[in-house]
C-alpha cells in the first residue's frame, strides 16, 4: 500500500497479520523475529503517542540513578532503540560509540532497554525470544481519544508517515485501525489481557501525569532498583513535560526537518490529559463512545479521560 505524506512523498506501508507497518520494518521482519532477547531484558511497549518517550526517559533516569549528565549522553532514540526500526546506520553526532549502529545491531551489541510499538496479536508480532526468556515488559497505555489527537498531529509533522488528511478523515482512519502499528483497541486489549500471565507492569499515561512520583516508584521497584526519595524527586522534576520539551536529547530537535517538521507541530506538543475535547465534535464523541463500548466489550480496563 502506498500513501502520500504531507510533503507529497509516497509512503510505503505493508501489512503483517492485518497490521499496517512501515515497509522497512516488514522487509526486515525475519531479522526482527530472530532477535535474541536475554532473560534480564526489559522491553518498553506502547501504542504510538501513549508516552513512549516519557517512560523511556524515566527508565533511563532510574537506571542512571538520577544522574542527569549520564542521561544526556545521547538522544533518547539511541538510548532505547526500537526493535522494529530497521534503519541504515546513522552518523554519530555525539561520539557515543554505539550511535553508528542504530537498530538491531545496537540492540544486540549493548542490550539497553529496548522499545516497541508493535501491536495487534502481540504474541505473534513480538520476537518469540522475549516470551521464551520470561523478559520484563513495561506497558504504557493512554486513553484512545488523546492518542488519536496526538497521532493526528504527529502524522501532520512526520514525513515518514502518511498525510493524515483532515481531522474528520483521520477520525475514520484511526477508529478503523488503518494507522501504522494498527488498531489502538487491539493493542491495548491485547496487552491488558496478557498482563497477569507475564512480567508486565501496566501503566497509564494519565496516572503518571496525576502522580508521577507514585508511578515512577512502581517502575523503580519493577526494575529492581532502590533509590532515595531525593533521587526520585529529581527524576520527577527532570521528566516533567516542561523539562523534556526543552531537552534536545528528548525533544527530537536533532531530527532533520525533512523527517519531522516541528514548525507544523512540536513533537512535545501539549503533554496533557483531555486535549481530545478541543478536537472531538459532540457527534464524533458520541460515535466514538459507541464504537469504544463495542470494541472493548468484556475488558475490565478503565481510562481516565480528564484530570
Ligand atoms: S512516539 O512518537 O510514539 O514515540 O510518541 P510518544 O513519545 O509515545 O508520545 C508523544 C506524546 O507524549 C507526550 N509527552 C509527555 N507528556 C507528559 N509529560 C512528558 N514528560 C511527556 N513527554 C512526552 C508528548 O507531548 C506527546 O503527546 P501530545 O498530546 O501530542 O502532546
Amino acid at each position: 500500500m502506498a500513501l502520500t505524506s504531507e510533503l507529497g512523498k509516497q509512503i510505503k506501508l505493508k501489512e503483517v497479520e492485518g497490521t499496517l507497518l512501515q515497509s522497512a520494518t516488514v522487509d526486515n521482519w525475519s531479522q526482527i523475529q530472530s532477535f535474541e532477547a536475554k532473560p534480564d531484558d526489559l522491553l518498553i511497549c506502547t501504542y504510538p503517542k501513549a508516552g513512549t518517550t516519557w517512560i523511556q526517559e524515566i527508565v533511563d533516569m532510574i537506571e542512571q540513578n538520577g544522574d542527569v549528565e549520564k542521561c544526556q549522553r545521547t538522544i533518547i532514540q539511541h538510548r532505547h532503540p526500537f526493535i522494529e526500526w530497521a534503519r541504515p546506520p546513522q552518523p554519530s553526532e555525539t561520539g557515543f560509540h554505539h550511535v553508528a549502529q542504530v537498530g538491531l545491531e545496537l540492540l544486540s551489541s549493548s542490550n539497553p532497554p529496548a522499545s516497541t510499538s508493535q501491536s495487534a496479536k502481540i504474541t505473534d508480532l513480538l520476537p518469540p525470544s522475549f516470551w521464551e526468556n520470561n523478559c520484563k515488559f513495561l506497558y504504557v497505555a493512554r486513553n484512545a481519544k488523546d492518542c488519536m489527537v496526538s497521532y493526528y498531529h504527529f502524522q501532520r509533522m512526520n514525513h515518514m508517515l502518511p498525510d493524515p488528511g483532515t481531522w474528520e478523515e483521520y477520525f475514520e482512519t484511526f477508529i478503523n485501525g488503518k494507522v501504522v502499528w494498527g488498531s489502538w483497541f487491539d493493542h491495548v486489549k491485547g496487552w491488558w489481557e496478557m498482563k497477569d500471565r507475564h512480567q508486565i507492569l501496566f501503566l497509564f499515561y494519565e496516572d503518571i501525569k496525576r502522580d508521577p512520583k507514585h508511578e515512577i516508584r512502581k517502575v523503580m521497584q519493577f526494575m529492581g532498583k532502590n533509590l532515595d526519595e531525593t533521587v526520585l524527586d529529581k527524576i520527577v522534576q527532570e521528566t516533567s513535560f516542561e523539562k523534556m520539551k526543552e531537552n534536545p536529547m528528548t525533544n527530537r530537535s536533532t531530527v532533520s526537518k525533512s523527517i519531522m517538521d516541528q514548525s507544523i507541530s512540536s513533537f512535545m506538543r501539549k503533554g496533557t490529559v483531555g486535549d481530545w475535547k478541543n478536537h472531538f465534535t459532540v457527534a464524533q464523541n458520541e460515535r466514538f463512545d459507541e464504537i469504544y463500548r463495542k470494541k472493548m466489550e468484556g475488558t475490565s480496563i478503565n481510562f481516565c479521560m480528564e484530570l
